[in-house]
This record gives structure tokens, C-alpha cells and sequence, in this order.
């Protein structure tokens, strides 16, 4: 007893220089802890910490990188010149290089000039950007703008408003379950996980005609519980870059109303898929148009390059004006305790752009070039994997998808040999950002996805 009492001393002065005899570990052990949390194998090693001083924290097990950042994360360890990440969906200049647009920098000139202050803002978000961002999506002219009909509050860009919508869906729908497409944006899981809300997926992408499955995916719609939350992308659908056509937006939009489902629209991409922010928000406004309530999340990542800003926006439309009032005074409820209210320099940025008519056409013409160029690279990329492959495969999938992404069909050892061999970096479901691609860079990576195409089982 003594020895031990003597390691115990020992270990609270010396603890990191001195390695503890093996059998000293069993002091704390041996005390049952009251707490009936304390109750698995890693727990009882916590309460062992407390005695001989090793981490309190040694119960936390390491969690696995996350599948698209994680991406950005060994890319940035690798020191090959050839290296290439198109992983993240983050637009680079044709240098590769990160772009933040003129009309950004415009509105951030204007905004130091107007000697902003930095007071909080209301937990809803700033007033001007909630009423451009709603007025982008919807049309300014909508009825249900002029009604009064949606509740907008301004969000920590696409995922915080996709997590805010998920803790209400939990509040005020306990039974309700979400639907996802298969595949998805690989965060769409976690949010739901998180905010426990259940899900399951419905049927999206076909590998065999590398496009939409759409009798399956109304199949799916049609099979879940009434009053299910769909999950939409509003377009260029991450990760296979397939969209419906406007018939089977139709005929989805028919699938949901028969069911009593709510839409859940996810748009990050507004403006990217075709250059046009009005095409961009067909199947939102279609889905308005015929009278839903419905939700959609926004994000300004992408279309406006505000990355690391997080702006975004959720936004509720209700059959009524005084619904849409109760919406929004709940879901500001859930954001006080989260996060108590928003950042205020992208949503001024997203209000002086969108809500000047120089800058906004400015970032028009900006947008349809960003666009363009993705649409160049898969061009590129689609004619170099054409004259390279002599197998006869046909790669028009790649001209046939939308948006940043390319769904390649490459799976994850091949996916894995990209990266190994090639140092191309991308997710494991075999998506490659063609925003992150260059003309330059086209011929070298059609040599790697037929060398791993072909040569990798
Ligand atoms: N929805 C979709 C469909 C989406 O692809 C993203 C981001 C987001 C929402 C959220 O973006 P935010 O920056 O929170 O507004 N996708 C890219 C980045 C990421 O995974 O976070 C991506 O897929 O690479």
C-alpha cells in the first residue's frame, strides 16, 4: 500500500516524465464509482485517470477523418508536385488558385467605407440579407413573399441551416421521418443523426444507365409514411451531378402531395449547376407554385465563393402569414441556445450584392464565368478520356452531369489508387470536383482514371 500511495504522489508531480508501474493503475479501480453512467470499460479507465493523473479524457476514442474534408486534410500533408485535390467542392481559378469574386471585394470596400460596427445581430439574422436571400430563391414578385408566407432566418451557411431545420423537424415532428437520396452529400446523415431525426433513403442513381432512377426513387417516396420530410437537392444534385427533368420534377411534386410528404429543399449550389440563378431554382419555385409548405436551406459557399464566412439562410414557406410569424419565433427559440445569433459580415456582403443592381448583375457575369469554366474542364476531361481509352467505354456521363462534381463510377480502391499512385485527391464514393480541376491539369487526370479504371479490381 505504501509503494502505491508513493506512485499515486509521485504521479501527480511527475506525471508525464515518470511511466507508472503497471499494477499502480489499479488503485482507482478498485473504487466503485457511485454514477451510473460510469458504468463501461471506458468509463472505469476515466475514473482510474483521476488517481494516477493520465487523461480524464482517455475514454474518447479517435474519430475517423471526415470523408470530404478529411480529404483537404491529407492533401495538404502531401508534398508531390503532381498533386491535385479535387475533393472539397470549392471553386479554383484555371491557376488553381482560390477566387474570392470582384463584387466580394466590391461590397467589402463599400462596407469598411460605411465604417460598419460590430454590435450583435437579432438572433433571426440581418433584415436586409433575409429579405435578398428569400427574394434570390423564390422571385422577388412570388406570392408568397408578397404574402408574407415565409419565415426566413438567416443560418451558419447550407449546413448550420440544414441543422437548424433538422432540430425543428425534431421538436415539432417527433414521428416524422427524413428522406434521402442514394447517394448524398455525405453530411445529410450526420445532420439528421445529430439532431435525431430518422431517416432512410430512397433510390436515386443508377449505375447501370449512370443516371436517375427515377421509378425507384417515386417508388421509395411513395413506399415511406405520410407526412415524411423529402430531402431535395434543388440542383446539381451532389454527388452524381444528375438532376430530374422538369416532367419528373412534376411527377415527384405529384408523389409528395399524394403522400402528404413536406419538401426539404437543399440549395448550396443556386446559380452553379447552369449559370443562371432563375434555372437554378426551377424545381423550388415549381414546388411553390403549386402550393406546398415547404422548407429549403441556402448556402452562399459556393455561388459567391463565401466559404469560411458560413452564410446561409433557412427558409419555411407556410400556408399562412401568421404561421410563418410562429415558425420563425421557434426556430430563432433553437438558435439562441446553439449559437445565440449569426455572423454579420457575409450576410452584409450577400445583402450589398444582391441588393445593389450594378453589383448584382456584376455577379452575374461573374457566376455564368465560373460556371463556364467548370463546363470547359468537363469538356476537356470528357474529350481526353475519349481519345485516351481505347477500350470503347463511353464517358459521355461526364458531359451528361451537372454542377461542380463528376461522378466517376470509380470505387473506393480505385479511388484509393488515384490518390496512391497519382496524388489525386478525392472522396472515396469516386467524385471528383471539376472546381478544383484546370484545362492544364485534364490529359493527366484521364491518364489516371483509365489506369485505374482498368487496372484496379
Ligand atoms: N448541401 C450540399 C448538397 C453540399 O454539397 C454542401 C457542401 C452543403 C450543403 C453545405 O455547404 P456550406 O458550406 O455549409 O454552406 N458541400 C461541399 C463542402 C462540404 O462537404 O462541406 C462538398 O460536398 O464538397
Amino acid at each position: 500500500m505504501a509503494s502505491a500511495l508513493a506512485s499515486v504522489a509521485l504521479s501527480t508531480t511527475f506525471a508525464r516524465a515518470v511511466p507508472l508501474p503497471e499494477n499502480s493503475m489499479r488503485i482507482g479501480a478498485e473504487k466503485k464509482h457511485d454514477n451510473p453512467l460510469f458504468k463501461g470499460k471506458a468509463f472505469r479507465r476515466v475514473s482510474m485517470a483521476v488517481s494516477v493523473n493520465v487523461s480524464r479524457f482517455e475514454g474518447v476514442t479517435m474519430a475517423p477523418p471526415d470523408p470530404i474534408l478529411g480529404v483537404s486534410e491529407a492533401f495538404r500533408a502531401d508534398t508531390n508536385d503532381l498533386k491535385l485535390n479535387l475533393g472539397v467542392g470549392a471553386y479554383r481559378t484555371e491557376e488553381l488558385q482560390p477566387y474570392v469574386l470582384n463584387v466580394v471585394k466590391k461590397a467589402e470596400k463599400l462596407m469598411l467605407e460605411r465604417g460598419e460596427n460590430k454590435e450583435y445581430l437579432p438572433i433571426e439574422g440581418l433584415a436586409a440579407f433575409n429579405k435578398v436571400t428569400a427574394e434570390l430563391l423564390f422571385g422577388a414578385d412570388n406570392s408568397v413573399i408578397q404574402e408574407g408566407r415565409v419565415a426566413t432566418i438567416q443560418g451558419l451557411s447550407g449546413t448550420g441551416s440544414l441543422r437548424l431545420a433538422a432540430a425543428f423537424i425534431h421538436r415539432y415532428f417527433p414521428d416524422a421521418k427524413a428522406l434521402i437520396s442514394s447517394p448524398t452529400w455525405g453530411n445529410h446523415k450526420n445532420i439528421f443523426n445529430d439532431a435525431r431525426v430518422p431517416w432512410s433513403e430512397y433510390r436515386y442513381y443508377d449505375p447501370r444507365t449512370v443516371g436517375l432512377d427515377f421509378d425507384g426513387m417515386v417508388a421509395d417516396i411513395k413506399a415511406a409514411p405520410d407526412g415524411s420530410f423529402v430531402l431535395l437537392h434543388g440542383c446539381a444534385h451532389n454527388p452524381t451531378g444528375i438532376d430530374p427533368t422538369p416532367e419528373q420534377w412534376e411527377k415527384i411534386a405529384d408523389v409528395i402531395q399524394e403522400k402528404n410528404h413536406i419538401p426539404f429543399f437543399d440549395v448550396a449550389y443556386q446559380g452553379f449547376a447552369s449559370g443562371s440563378l432563375d434555372a437554378d431554382a426551377y424545381s423550388v419555385r415549381l414546388f411553390v407554385r403549386r402550393g406546398f409548405e415547404l422548407l429549403v436551406a441556402q448556402s452562399y459557399s459556393k455561388n459567391l465563393g463565401l466559404y469560411a464566412e458560413r452564410i446561409g439562410a433557412i427558409n419555411v414557406v407556410c400556408s399562412s402569414s401568421d404561421a410563418g410569424t410562429r415558425v420563425k419565433s421557434q426556430l430563432k427559440r433553437l438558435a439562441r441556445p446553439m449559437y445565440s445569433n449569426p455572423p454579420v459580415h457575409g450576410a452584409r456582403i450577400v445583402a450589398n450584392v444582391v441588393g445593389d443592381p450594378n453589383l448584382f448583375n456584376e455577379w452575374k457575369q461573374e457566376m455564368e464565368l465560373m460556371a463556364g469554366r467548370i463546363k470547359n474542364v468537363r469538356q476537356r476531361l470528357y474529350e481526353n478520356l475519349s481519345e485516351k481509352d481505347k477500350s470503347g467505354k463511353d464517358w459521355s456521363f461526364v458531359l451528361k452531369q451537372i454542377g461542380m462534381f463528376s461522378y466517376t463510377g470509380l470505387h473506393k480502391a480505385q479511388s484509393d489508387h488515384m490518390t496512391d499512385k497519382w496524388h489525386i485527391y478525392m472522396t472515396k464514393d469516386g467524385r471528383i470536383s471539376l472546381a478544383g480541376l484546370s484545362l492544364s491539369k485534364c490529359e493527366y487526370l484521364a491518364d489516371a482514371i483509365i489506369d485505374s479504371f482498368h487496372n484496379v479490381d
